[in-house]
């Protein structure tokens, strides 16, 4: 395959190399809800980035707030030192989550924000002197970013595969909740599967619960294609957790900050966990971002020992940065003024979902489509695999869509949407007849 000179050096992530580099897909710019690729197309933004621009590109407040912070402190020591915009940042997400005795700890990315978790949960347990509580729970089709700990409890197969011998240790998976026998076409969530949170008690019979640190799981699963939790289920596996002693982690990543139209997952679905992971959208994804909720009284059982020594060996160059945390706080203005969600951009976010789901469902019975998903405010269209070539149907339908002035993401036979809060309904519903003529050409192939 030819490959352009200049794109050789850029060992892209996540990215087929060989076949980009022979047909770039370059955005020069963006601004609101529309990228502006490089042979000058204008393309809706379907997929807010990589689900982590929800005030859609360069926001005018959030470009305002980092050109400011880069002229004033452009960056300061968060071992030992500290700034004031992170703590009132960590404040406002700790408020905004509705749980104020939390503290928040700063990564630079969603996986970071899970490694660090994981560590807190293991670190936390022997801090209390339950130091056989080390295994953690992950599950299947999970996705929890790229690093060590989050690729062993993530559960897709192609993340984990190749790298199986760097694995963290004494991991174990639930079955993922996806039975498109049982619930095809849902709209919202899926009566169906509760019950399949009971595989913990059958682990934590395997394991006990004098082993087990922790359940990781998205609230949604987002990568793997918008899986939707069964009504109830979340609830149950809180309920295994308290039960047994099990530290519970949502890993809000993708749902963080509005997604589902409340701040957290948590709050759409009125379950509590005791840590909660973050990244995204949390400052419109201008500057990297992610961080960790931990409940307060995890926090507590570090604070043991003499008072001038480190009680958690942890932490990142980076963590807290002024130019992520100045974009912060301006993107949590936006989102939620004043902390008050009711207002700002997560509100508009609730109000939009109807508009997704109904147009979204308006694509079954089109062609290729063998399932259709949504929650809040993002989708999934599952595409029939053309056979003996997987991954290549939903590519095609990405590239018509391309050509048609919609960007969405493809990943296996999966279509995700999941378009910037600041979208007008018009936009949502012309991206789903962008999406159906794509569709509809992919199958004259
Ligand atoms: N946890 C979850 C739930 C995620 O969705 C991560 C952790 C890792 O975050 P970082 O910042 O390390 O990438 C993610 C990231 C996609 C897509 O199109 C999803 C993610 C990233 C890129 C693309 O599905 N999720």
């Amino acid at each position: 395959m030819h490959e352009e000179p200049a794109l050789r050096s850029w060992w892209m992530p996540f990215t087929h190399n060989r076949h980009f580099k022979a047909h770039p897909r370059l955005i020069e710019r963006g601004d609101g809800a529309y990228y502006t690729l490089a042979d000058g197309r204008r393309v809706f933004d379907g997929l807010s980035g990589l689900w982590c621009c929800p005030l859609g590109h360069s926001p005018a407040a959030v470009v305002e707030a980092i050109r400011n912070q880069a002229g004033t402190l452009d960056f300061s020591p968060t071992f030992q030192m500290g700034h004031p915009g992170a703590f009132r940042v960590a404040a406002k997400i700790a408020k905004l989550a509705g749980r104020p005795d939390d503290r928040v700890f700063f990564t630079n990315s969603g996986s970071e924000a899970v490694d660090t978790a994981l560590k807190i949960a293991v670190a936390y347990h022997r801090a209390k002197g339950d130091a056989t509580r080390t295994r953690i729970i992950g599950r299947e089709r999970a996705y929890h970013g790229v690093g060590m700990g989050g690729i062993s409890v993530g559960g897709i197969p192609a993340n984990r595969k190749m790298f199986a011998p760097l694995m963290i240790p004494g991991v174990d998976h639930l079955p993922h909740t996806f039975d498109p026998s049982k619930m095809g076409y849902s709209r919202g969530q899926p009566e169906w599967g509760a019950h399949l949170a009971d595989e913990l008690e059958r682990l934590v019979a395997l394991h006990d619960a004098s082993n087990i640190a922790a359940v990781i799981v998205e609230p949604m699963q987002g990568s793997t294609g918008v899986i939707v939790p069964p009504r109830g289920y979340l609830a149950r596996l809180r309920e295994i957790c308290n039960k047994h002693g099990i530290l519970l982690i949502f890993d809000e990543v993708i749902t963080g900050f509005g997604r589902l139209g409340t701040p957290f997952a948590a709050d759409f679905f009125d379950v509590r966990p005791d840590m909660i992971t973050f990244a995204k959208a949390v400052n419109n994804a201008a500057v990297p971002l992610g961080g960790v909720l931990v409940n307060g009284s995890i926090y507590d059982a570090f604070m043991s020992g003499p008072p001038h020594l480190i009680e958690f060996f942890h932490g990142y160059t980076y963590s807290g940065h002024p130019l992520a945390i100045a974009a912060a706080e301006a993107t949590l203005e936006q989102l939620a003024p004043g902390g008050d969600a009711s207002r700002g951009w997560i509100a508009k976010a609730a109000a939009l979902a109807p508009v997704l789901e109904d147009a979204v469902h308006s694509l079954r019975g089109e062609p290729l489509v063998a399932d259709i998903r949504n929650l809040g405010l993002a989708a999934a269209i599952d595409v029939t695999p053309l056979p003996g070539q997987a991954g290549l149907q939903a590519f095609r339908v990405f590239e018509h869509a391309l050509d048609r002035g919609l960007y969405l993401r493809f990943t296996g036979e999966t279509l995700a949407l999941a378009p910037p809060f600041i979208s007008t309904p018009d936009e949502i519903r012309g991206a789903i007849e962008t999406l159906r003529a794509s569709l509809r050409a992919a199958t004259s192939h």
